[in-house]
């Protein structure tokens, strides 16, 4: 194994949200435990830790309810600390969770007011977004969904969810946006059950919206694991229907509350694999971290998991790297019959098939059944490679 004096570099696109480092530690059962970060602050620190941007939710930035003088005094302020720092805004958001307006939901409330005001707030911040650059706006419907069943009317809630987003897709056309949309899915918490609870509801959601190429992805980590999910198979997914447009990257242990903790932390096993898979799809958009620095750390535990969740990336980076380069484990994947799986099932077009006779009349179906797939041999190599035993 070699030695990793790893550090990142802003080449390495890992972004944090200023909702991560800067979450007080505020829970359900405790008040904060940090006081507030100055986004200032924060661009500052993350740019010296080698980070390459930073995003935000409106209200981040701009408390809610600031006025316009305000407004623009904490934007220019902010401007100028991302041109000092050479950190970049590649993504934003809308905050339509916080305020109690929104206990009903945002896009989807059943109030109709709530639902014009929460489009006229994500307009606001989208114009901020292109201002800054940002080529994906991310929508995470934290409130979009139900404790119980008569209160929300699902096939309807999600008429006006594409009616959201069709508005929204024409406001960006309108006004000539180099942005995208990246849908972020969540099975519950805050709701009892979200709407789009996983990355596969929301795939199959993004094909009936009036401009499906403008819409993709934005899955978290502990998101699909909160639903027992393989995040790794849910990523492979989203890149082959060309929907990863941006990655929230954090840990979880199984199926329980949002822990995000820092990235690598959890499942760590989900978490090899994910690297693997987006070292190796090529994967470009920025790597995001939506973790929450535990409630238990003052602010030096906070830039120290800050700084982990990048590390973690790359030494996960660097054992996948070892992994696919180990002739050892070339020749497993052959035994496994990887290469097998790459080749067409029927090349020779479906008249061929039907003529093989090897295919099915004279296919020896008890010897097939016999031959053994090896992945135990393969998989072992990947442990081998993950405890640094190789
Ligand atoms: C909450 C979500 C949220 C989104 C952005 O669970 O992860 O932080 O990423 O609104
Ligand atoms: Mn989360
Ligand atoms: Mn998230």
């Amino acid at each position: 194994m070699t030695s990793l004096p790893l550090a990142p570099t802003p080449a390495d696109k890992f972004t944090f949200g200023l909702w991560t480092v800067g979450w007080q530690g505020r829970d359900p059962f405790g008040d904060a435990t940090r006081p507030a970060l100055d986004p200032v602050e924060t661009v500052q620190r993350l740019a010296a830790l080698g980070a390459y941007g930073v995003t935000f939710h409106d209200d981040d930035l701009i408390p809610f309810g600031s006025g316009e003088t305000k407004r623009e005094s904490i934007v220019k302020r902010f401007r100028s600390a991302l041109d000092t720092a050479g950190l970049k805004v590649p993504m934003a958001t809308t905050n339509l969770f916080t305020h109690p307006v929104f206990k009903d939901g945002a896009f989807t409330a059943n109030d109709r007011d709530v639902r014009r005001y929460a489009l006229r707030k994500t307009i606001r911040n989208i114009d901020l977004a292109a201002e800054l650059g940002a080529s994906v706006y991310v929508a995470w419907g934290g409130r979009e969904g139900a404790e119980s069943g008569a209160a929300k009317d699902v096939r309807t809630a999600l008429d006006r969810l594409k009616e959201a987003f069709d508005l929204l897709g024409e406001y960006v056309e309108q006004q000539g946006y180099d942005l995208r949309f990246a849908i972020e899915p969540k099975p519950n918490e805050p709701r009892g059950d979200i709407l789009l609870p996983t990355v596969g509801h929301a795939l199959a959601f993004i094909n009936e919206l009036e401009r499906p190429d403008r819409v993709g992805l934005n899955p978290e980590v502990g998101h699909e694991q909160m639903a027992g999910l393989n995040f790794a198979h849910g990523i492979a997914q989203a890149l082959w229907h060309g929907k990863l447009f941006h990655i929230d990257l954090n840990g979880q242990s199984g199926i329980k509350y949002d822990q995000d903790l820092r990235f690598g932390a959890g499942d760590l096993r989900q978490a090899f694999w994910l690297v693997d898979l987006l070292e190796s799809a090529g994967y470009d958009g920025p790597k995001h971290f939506d973790f929450k620095p535990p409630r238990t750390e003052d602010f030096d535990g906070v830039w120290a998991s800050a700084a982990a969740c990048m590390r973690n990336y790359l030494l996960l980076a660097e054992r996948a790297r070892a992994f696919r380069a180990d002739p050892e484990v070339q020749a497993a994947l052959t035994a496994s019959r990887l290469p097998e799986l790459a080749a067409r099932t029927a090349g020779d077009g479906l008249a061929g098939l039907l003529a093989d006779r090897s295919a099915f009349e004279e296919f020896d179906v008890d010897a097939a059944a016999a031959r053994g797939m090896a992945f135990e041999q393969l998989d072992q190599l990947a442990y081998e490679h993950l405890l640094g035993a190789r």
